[in-house]
């Protein structure tokens, strides 16, 4: 049998701190998807290192007593804790639920200086303790700066090795187009989010196509309406999140759980061939997108490792709206880092 991984998950306990949070709990759905194989595939044994904050202790307790409860082949040893050093410790793979949520009424800003103190100091005991090839995984918002954050507090961890979510954002998306073209979402391929998570996303399907009996077809032959493609099509997705939390009362849990575990999977065991995926991450400068960003971008996998896919087409559409969201990254980086002083 393979060694076990340890895989550390914060915020785990979810909104059970906070009764007043529209926040939905992820931490509590995807505990037992990663611990039944589902984020590092059938084979692989793990150790779940579950952090959460003081005023969460008892429910991050009932956490820890339900994962043993359900006898999961795969979970070899679960530990919980308030402290986020002993938390880090050997880590090979770290998803980052915890953080302070935007609450009603508050500004991007003040949310910002909540998350960024708590970014760094979570990116300086990953920094000291975590396996130095650790991978991390930053779904808390504002992911794309929190990401940024760690990153810059954490130098020794590869900065290939970290990275935000997107990947509830390209599901969305693939289904979407099923949806309106009536096939299954595992006949639609390679939607890009471009840039970062959240309304101003950029969701697109020039080069995503759809598999039919007549064979392969680019979704824009088969969407005559291209008004559809460039204005409902992103709208849905953008305003996926928003539309979920009106409906149920909470913000989305089992897609946003499921996502990073379809994410850590194709990063870890890598892409099938020919298919692309969205992830944030610190890229080069490709596309004519400034360096220096998290920036969400299509990707491909394989052993372990994520390479941009290159040389597609960017029209004139696409190009404004890939623009306007690295500046808003360039103004949120500018932001957080005024938090920190
Ligand atoms: P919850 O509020 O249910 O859970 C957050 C947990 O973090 C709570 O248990 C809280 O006690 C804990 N926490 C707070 N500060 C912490 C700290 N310093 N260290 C460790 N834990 C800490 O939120 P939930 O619905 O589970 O969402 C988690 C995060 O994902 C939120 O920031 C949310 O905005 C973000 N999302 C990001 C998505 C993406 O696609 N990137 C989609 C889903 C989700 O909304």
């Amino acid at each position: 049998e393979k060694e076990p991984m340890k895989v550390l998950v914060t915020g785990v306990a979810g909104m059970l701190a906070q009764p007043d949070s529209l926040f939905g709990q992820i931490g509590y759905a995807i505990a037992p998807m990663i611990a039944r194989g589902i984020m590092l595939g059938p084979n692989q044994p793990m150790i779940l290192h579950l952090l959460d904050i003081a005023p969460a202790t008892e429910a991050l307790n009932g956490v820890k007593m339900e994962l043993p409860d359900a006898a999961f082949p795969l979970l070899k040893e679960v530990h919980a804790t308030t402290d986020i050093t002993e938390t880090c410790k050997d880590v090979n793979i770290a998803i980052m639920l915890g953080g302070f949520p935007r609450k009603e009424g508050m500004e991007r800003k003040d949310m910002m200086s909540k998350n960024v103190p708590i970014y760094k100091e979570q990116a300086s005991a990953l920094e000291e303790h975590a396996a130095s090839d650790c991978k991390v995984l930053v779904v808390a918002n504002p992911a794309n700066t929190n990401a940024l954050i760690l990153k810059e507090f954490a130098p020794s961890i590869p900065e290939k090795n970290i990275t935000c979510l997107t990947r509830l954002d390209h599901n969305r998306a693939l289904s979407q187009i099923a949806e309106r073209i009536k096939v299954y979402v595992t006949d639609v391929k390679n939607v890009i989010i471009w840039g970062n998570h959240s309304s101003t996303q950029y969701p697109e399907a020039n080069h995503a196509t759809v598999t039919s009996i007549n064979g392969e077809r680019p979704v824009k032959e088969l969407d005559t309406d291209d008004l559809w493609l460039k204005n409902e099509f992103i709208n849905t997705v953008q305003q996926r999140g928003t539309a979920i939390i009106k409906a149920r009362k909470a913000s989305s849990v089992l897609s946003a759980a499921s996502a990073p575990c379809d994410h850590m999977l194709d990063w870890v065991l890598g892409t099938p061939k020919g298919i692309w995926l969205s992830m944030g991450a610190y890229f080069d400068g490709s596309y004519g997108i400034p360096k220096d960003i998290i920036y969400s971008f299509p990707v491909k996998c394989e052993k372990g490792k994520w390479s941009i896919v290159k040389g597609l087409k960017i029209d004139e559409f696409s190009r404004a709206k890939m623009d306007a969201i690295a500046k808003d990254l360039i103004d949120e980086k500018e932001v957080a880092h005024s938090c920190l002083n």
